[in-house]
């Protein structure tokens, strides 16, 4: 007989419903981490999402965090404050840049969804929303040229918030994005790739269906 090398979880753990390859969810994984929360996480496939996870949070995107009340925390930002506020021992919420981060998820994202798939939006251009992200790029590398994170020397919830969709928009065109004279940018982004952080949390998972055996997030 084989050892049981799979972590167990709790009764009371929360669960978290997820998708790997989701910038939002890798945010909310990075901060329960960070913050030491044991939970329980289930992969979803999001063209055919769990109905336990819909009769949580009818909306349908991932991240979602449910806990054995019944709350339920269904905004990536939302899970990052709530696991931080209960423990953050790298002071991550001192460096939470709010504007800078809404800037990311608000006029930043659109520019990278055109860019990355501009015959959705009946477009057939996608430089010119290349570009607006470029000039988004360019705020965030004059902030690194200075203090090496985007909100202090540290890394800390901007960072954390806006890394995973800075990495979806340079492999979108990996030569391109390399080419940039965005010294500072290129490092913070490798440096947060190479992370012992990321590797744990884009550790592969089975798709999670109703009667399987919980997995623990690996911590
Ligand atoms: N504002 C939400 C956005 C989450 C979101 O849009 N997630 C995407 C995946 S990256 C999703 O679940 N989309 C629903 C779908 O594709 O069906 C958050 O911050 O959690």
């Amino acid at each position: 007989m084989g050892m049981m090398l799979r972590m167990t979880t709790r009764m009371a753990d929360p669960v978290l419903y997820s998708f790997r390859r989701c910038p939002y969810a890798m945010r909310a994984r990075m901060a329960l981490v960070v913050s030491g929360t044991a939970c329980e996480l289930r992969e979803v496939k999001l063209a055919d999402k769990p109905q336990a996870m819909l009769d949580a949070s009818p909306k349908g995107t991932v991240p979602v965090l449910v806990f054995c009340d019944g709350t339920v925390l269904e905004e990536s930002v939302a899970i990052m404050r709530w696991v931080l506020a209960r423990h953050d021992p790298e002071g991550w919420l001192a460096r939470e840049d709010a504007a800078l981060v809404a800037e990311n998820d608000g006029p930043f994202k659109a520019a990278l969804d055109h860019y990355k798939y501009p015959t959705r939006y009946n477009d057939c251009d996608p430089l010119p929303h290349r570009a607006r992200g470029e000039a988004f790029l360019r705020v965030l590398e004059e902030r690194l040229a200075g203090q090496g994170q985007l909100a202090g020397d540290r890394r800390g919830l901007t960072d954390i918030a806006i890394f995973p969709f800075i990495r979806q928009f340079a492999n979108h065109d990996r030569a391109w994005f390399d080419a940039l004279d965005l010294p500072h940018l290129q490092s913070w982004l490798a440096g947060h790739l190479a992370s012992t952080l990321f590797a744990t949390i884009m550790q592969r998972e089975e798709p999670w269906r109703e009667g399987n055996a919980p997995v623990a997030m690996a911590l």
